[in-house]
């Protein structure tokens, strides 16, 4: 049987390999492929060569597992194990040239829906802050050789960020609920790229995130990310707009954000 760590160890080496393909490529220029769901919402030709070489290394190295990639979709396998991938999470900030995307890679167990799964391994690699997040099951969650925690209190006001995603329509529903955030906030974050986001509440560098509209591969190594630093991580199902909303923190804060923004 294979243990989370060698999951883990596979994922970290990947992710490693496909960050540097990613950086080299926006020192190249970045081409937009297309757009998805709104013209905000963009592919990059970057971001299906690099999802294209997640899934053939992965494809070498665990053959029975399955896969859902943000790019090339899905494909089942026999072992139980998928692999849920963004190439490059955050791929306005990539096309924009700042440097907050990251590559995020998740081996999950059972179903690939956010609220069933269990995960496994993680790893959420920045290669332009030259920063890389990594967890396995039950090991804790690890920058570098430091041990993550999640923060606890945050008497003076929390350090909140959140998303709006590409969609104008949802926009004046979504900053009606970050006014009613507002009054457990020290300010908010804007960061642009989700596994981000989740990393560092898990490093302790912001003390929450929510956001609608997530897909699994946005959150799936993230989200590990911050269990394994002692956070709390929900996911809700969909509003009427099909987004499913997630919410991760410290215990203490993600209990008073679940009320502010659900009631
Ligand atoms: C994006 C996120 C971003 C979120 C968007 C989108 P992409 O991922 O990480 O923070 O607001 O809805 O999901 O498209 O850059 O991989």
């Amino acid at each position: 049987m294979t243990t989370p760590l060698e999951l883990h160890d596979i994922a970290l080496e990947i992710a490693t390999e496909a960050g540097e393909l990613a950086r080299r490529r926006r020192g190249e220029g970045v081409s937009i492929a297309a757009s998805k769901s709104t013209i905000a919402d963009i592919v990059t030709e970057a971001d299906r060569e690099v999802e294209a070489l997640i899934r053939d290394r992965l494809a070498q190295a665990r053959p029975e597992d399955g896969f859902l990639g943000e790019e090339s979709g899905d494909a089942g396998g026999t072992s139980g194990v998928t692999w849920i991938v963004d190439p490059i999470d955050g791929t306005v900030n990539y096309a924009f040239g700042m440097p907050s995307y990251a590559v995020s890679i998740a081996a999950v167990e059972g179903s690939v829906h956010p609220g069933e799964w269990r995960a496994l391994a993680g790893v959420v690699h920045a290669p332009a802050l030259g920063e890389t997040f990594r967890a396995a099951a039950g090991e804790g969650a690890w920058l570098g050789e430091e041990r993550l925690a999640v923060t606890e209190h945050t008497p003076a006001g929390a350090l909140i960020a959140t998303g709006l995603g590409y969609d104008q329509s949802t926009h004046a529903g979504d900053l009606e609920v970050l006014s009613r955030v507002m009054p457990l906030a020290r300010d908010i974050r804007r960061i642009g790229a989700a596994s981000l986001d989740l990393a560092f509440v898990a490093a302790g560098r912001l003390d929450g995130y929510f956001e609608r509209g997530l897909q699994p591969w946005d959150l799936a190594a993230g989200r590990l990310l911050v269990d394994e630093a002692g956070g709390r991580t929900g996911w809700f199902e969909p509003d009427e707009h099909g987004r499913a909303l997630t919410i991760v923190a410290g215990p203490e804060l993600y209990e008073q954000l679940r009320v502010r923004i659900l009631g």
